[in-house]
């Protein structure tokens, strides 16, 4: 038996949302399956924060790993923008890769689209393009090349207008009847053949021997029944091709003196009228189709490509390389859903992804004040007061038992050093110090080494522009109707920051003036446990809230200050801008 506390710790905690995977069946008239096309899985996507950190993109990997090593197969890790140097040498570490940078969130056209695509190759006569588009109960279908390139469309009304407007009588170039797809279309039967493929003429013999000869040459085929002086006399004029309708036989000095003309004769079940209506089926599709048929590509949204499906049912999906990887329907466009997306390491729209409004936010796993947050449905979540989202990570994975993969546990100590400055932070709880502790033991590395390595690449501040260093560590918070922005440094090289102050100072008035009503740089210097901080935009109001002397009307200096969430946006919350 099991106790109550062993059962609350069996539950999955991540989320375990069924598979959206769905199969879409194609019918075949009368009979079972021909064909599965298979809708796109609707994705989940695991997101940190813009400007991500060390901690964000940890968490994000380690938490999209949890989530598939319990079964989920669509998870994806996303990142919303450059990886810091620091991280990328903590990825490498432990031999992890990048998560996707991820643009935006909104719904794209390779969401909903069904894929792969039922397709016509050039080529293809129309008689096998016909059978296709009927068996699958299709109106149209896209025309490719073999390399999958987009060249036409197939459809289906086409054909019935087709025969309304009356059949082919003589053929270009490019609508050369060829005898193999004729032959293939018509299930003839070949008694000699000559090799010749493409014809330009197909005669009816329906005329005298004397107004038929003028007409026969090598480019021609004649569809004739048993009219065997016929037969003889197109043969010695030297007919391209000899079509015998309605399974009639032919002798066989005929067949040998076809031979040595040069004519293929074939034999055909069909009477001579079906015998017509199957040649002009065997011209190519690419002769009859429509030329460049609207499409979209698969990263296009799905708000971009509404109108057009108001008018078109369904349009050939591009992929970047511009082949057909799938049909969007106006069908499949109704069906379209949000997005699914946990955020990781933040939960503010304004430090979430572009077009998180459109998104549907299915989880939470955070460590930061809860804020302006909206869900349409009830979201997963998971907020705890801890040092780093990483140690959140490394929590859930025990209490969904899963063990935690090395590569990964070394990701999380790296997450849970940086982020909590290497147990410096004010926000270090215990939890921190023993989860770090254990993933320490696990991939054998000493937590104070590989915090020392990550800090000291994170101080490397050669070569980077005041703007850069201002944006690498930025984040926006809309507090009681004011926007401010609140961007970190933090050093062991504190000196070098120092003799740079005034171009800090310029860029932060920068990014001031674009529409914050205050922007703060927090400069921690890491080894002396110092922390200066630069206002540009109401110092006053903010020295004020922090109860702090203003120096040269723009610098605080705020010892033991380390933690933007909890000791800095705390305090900005006192301020009520006007
Ligand atoms: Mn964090």
């Amino acid at each position: 038996m099991r106790g109550p506390e062993e059962a609350l710790r069996a539950l999955p905690v991540a989320l375990a949302l069924p598979e959206p995977r769905t199969i879409v069946v194609l019918r075949e008239a009368g009979s079972g399956k021909i064909q599965t096309g298979e809708k796109m899985p609707a994705r989940l996507y695991v997101l940190g924060h813009r400007n991500p950190d060390t901690d964000a993109i940890a968490s994000t990997i380690g938490y999209a790993t949890l989530l598939t090593l319990q079964g989920r197969s669509d998870v994806v890790a996303g990142r919303l923008g450059p990886l810091r140097p620091e991280t990328q040498y903590l990825l490498d570490r432990f031999d992890v890769p990048s998560p996707e940078l991820v643009a935006s969130i909104r719904p794209r056209v390779g969401d909903v689209m069904t894929s792969p695509a039922v397709t016509a190759r050039i080529g293809e006569t129309l008689f096998e393009v016909r059978q296709r588009l009927q068996k699958l109960d299709m109106r149209s279908l896209p025309v490719v090349d073999d390399a999958g390139r987009l060249h036409g469309s197939a459809e289906a009304r086409d054909f019935a207008r087709m025969f309304f407007d009356g059949l082919f009588q003589d053929f270009d170039e490019e609508m050369s009847p060829n005898l193999d797809a004729i032959i293939q279309a018509i299930g003839g039967t070949v008694l000699t053949s000559a090799g010749r493929r493409h014809y330009h003429r197909v005669i009816v013999a329906t005329m005298s021997i004397d107004s038929l000869l003028p007409r026969i040459s090598p480019d021609v085929i004649l569809v004739v029944g048993d009219r065997a002086e016929v037969h003889h006399a197109a043969v010695e004029y030297g007919v391209g091709a000899l079509i015998v309708s309605g399974g009639h036989s032919v002798d066989q000095s005929l067949i040998q003196r076809a031979h040595a003309q040069g004519t293929t004769v074939v034999s055909v079940p069909y009477n001579t009228f079906r015998t017509i209506q199957l040649i002009n089926l065997s011209i190519p599709i690419d002769a009859v189709m429509r030329r460049d048929p609207p499409s979209c590509f698969e990263d296009d949204l799905i708000d971009d490509v509404r109108p057009i499906l108001s008018t078109i049912r369904a349009l050939p999906v591009l992929d970047a390389d511009e082949r057909v990887v799938g049909v969007v329907s106006r069908a499949d466009i109704l069906r379209a859903t949000r997005r699914k997306v946990v955020l990781v390491d933040h939960n503010e729209r304004s430090q979430s992804v572009s077009g998180i409004e459109a998104a549907e936010i299915v989880g939470i796993v955070d460590h930061h004040r809860v804020a302006d947050l909206q869900t349409t449905l009830p979201p997963l979540m998971r907020v705890e007061p801890v040092g780093a989202c990483s140690t959140l990570v490394a929590k859930l994975y025990r209490e969904a038992s899963v063990e935690i993969p090395r590569s990964i546990a070394g990701l999380l100590l790296g997450g849970i050093v940086a982020d909590t400055l290497l147990f410096r932070s004010p926000t270090v709880t215990p939890l921190d110090r023993e989860i770090a502790a254990a993933l320490a033991e696990q991939v054998t590395t000493d937590p104070a080494e590989l915090g020392k390595a990550i800090l000291d690449i994170a101080s490397d501040l050669a070569g980077r522009s005041a703007e850069e260093l201002i944006a690498t560590d930025f984040k926006e918070f809309h507090i009681n109707g004011g926007r401010f922005g609140v961007a970190v440094i933090e050093t062991t090289n504190a000196a070098a920051l120092a003799d740079r102050r005034e171009e800090l100072l310029t860029a932060l008035e920068q990014k001031q003036e674009s529409g914050y009503w205050s922007v703060l740089l927090v400069v921690v210097d890491v080894f002396h446990e110092r922390t200066l901080v630069l206002i540009s935009g109401h110092p006053e109001e903010v020295a004020a809230a922090f109860r702090s002397p203003l120096k040269k009307g723009c610098a605080l200096e705020l010892p033991g200050v380390y933690s933007r969430k909890k000791q800095v946006v705390p305090v900005l919350n006192e301020i009520h801008p006007t």
